[in-house]
């Protein structure tokens, strides 16, 4: 064991990729204490002391879903008295209100809602650049993405270029959840397989959207599983390098089909950063998305690979409070970001959409 931790080591000290084997043998028997050393040189090769951060935004337009995820504590039908659809007004009263804030991103992603299509959207991301016309929209899992094209009756590539041209700036990295088959389809079989996600991805790449990508991880997955799932972005990324950034999201129990499952502890969230910061050599980014996983453990994600803490979000997801996440109302000024990255020694660097230092 000692010796296929020493050829691990060589390889991260002479800048070689490991292997899928490797990255199991990490997950399984590497000492915490060494992935944390491990991914924090690779940390420091791609991104120095820098930890990057944003002034953003969420908004969910609706929580209306036609898809069940058992994990999803979000999603409503439309007669639930808990459930939201947002009109373009409601959604530009929104972005006013925060014009105060020097938002430089809005991210959008919602639920799969039965009756809208590319042009409701395509005006609303026009809208949305009349109002803030620098600012960068990031929108639509590759999900949502794929039913939009299908209820608008035109083909992915003609749908994204739409939302090209209307100011879509990236996608987000959600939907993705376990590429395996058997997992993926006792989860959430109606977002069909893996190969549709790459698939829209590539896509997006290749049209010149840039996008990012996220694995949701423990609940019922095994690391095998996690590992052929980084894999496969591995193997993309190889190919078109249009991920910004990895986003390991932590499965949160509160409100769903799973709430049986216990959460994993802190210590596996640290290990799972480090063996993704140290197996996906080709993406620069690992972000610590402090509103589900909480801003302790961002802190702590900072010191096993992670670069990226996301932004300040003023309160404008719901996602995660409904899945029982530490930040119930997440919001973070500029200031108490940069110290909490200063305080963990560590350079803050506001970043625009796609990593460049404001
Ligand atoms: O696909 C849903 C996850 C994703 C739960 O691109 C859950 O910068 C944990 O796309 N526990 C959507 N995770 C969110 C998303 C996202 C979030 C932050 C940043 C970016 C980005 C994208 O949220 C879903 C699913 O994987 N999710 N429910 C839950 N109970
Ligand atoms: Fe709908 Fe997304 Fe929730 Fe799945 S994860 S039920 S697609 S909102």
């Amino acid at each position: 064991m000692q010796n296929q931790l020493k050829v691990i080591q060589e390889k991260v000290q002479l800048k070689e990729r490991i292997s899928t084997d490797e990255a199991l043998f990490l997950y399984e028997n590497a000492p915490l204490g060494l992935l944390g050393s491990l991914a924090n040189q690779i940390k420091n090769q791609l991104n120095g002391k820098n930890v990057y951060y944003n002034r953003n935004i969420h908004i969910e337009p609706t929580n209306i879903c036609l898809y069940r995820c058992k994990f999803c504590s979000f999603s409503k039908d439309c007669n639930d008295p808990l459930s939201w659809n947002y009109s373009h007004e409601d959604i530009i009263e929104i972005v006013k209100s925060h014009i105060k804030d020097k938002i430089t991103e809005i991210h959008i992603t919602g639920g799969v809602f039965p009756k809208r299509d590319v042009i409701w959207f395509t005006e609303l991301i026009s809208k949305i650049k009349e109002t803030i016309p620098a600012v960068h929209v990031k929108a639509f899992t590759a999900i949502e993405l794929d039913y939009l094209a299908k209820i608008s009756k035109i083909s992915l590539d003609d749908c994204l270029q739409k939302l090209k041209n209307a100011g879509l700036g990236s996608l987000a990295g959600g939907g993705a959840e376990i590429f395996d088959s058997e997992i993926r389809n006792n989860l959430c079989p109606e977002k069909g397989l893996a190969k549709l996600w790459l698939d829209i991805h590539e896509t997006a790449h290749n049209l010149g959207i840039f996008s990012n990508a996220t694995m949701l991880y423990g609940h019922i997955e095994s690391y095998n599983h996690r590992v052929e799932h980084m894999n496969e972005l591995r193997n993309l990324q190889d190919r078109t390098h249009g991920f910004n950034a990895f986003i390991p999201l932590k499965f949160r129990k509160q409100n769903n089909f799973l709430s049986h499952l216990p959460e994993i502890t802190l210590v596996e969230d640290l290990r799972n950063y480090a063996v993704a910061r140290i197996f996906l050599d080709n993406i620069s980014h690992i972000k610590a998305y402090w509103p589900m996983i909480g801003k302790e453990t961002a802190r702590f994600a900072l010191h096993f690979g992670a670069d990226d803490l996301d932004g300040t979000i003023h309160e404008t997801t719901k996602i995660y409070t409904l899945a029982g996440s530490e930040e119930q109302a997440p919001v973070m000024s500029p200031s108490e970001i940069s110290e909490i990255i200063t305080s963990e020694g560590f350079i803050p660097v506001e970043r625009d959409s796609l990593y460049n230092p404001i």
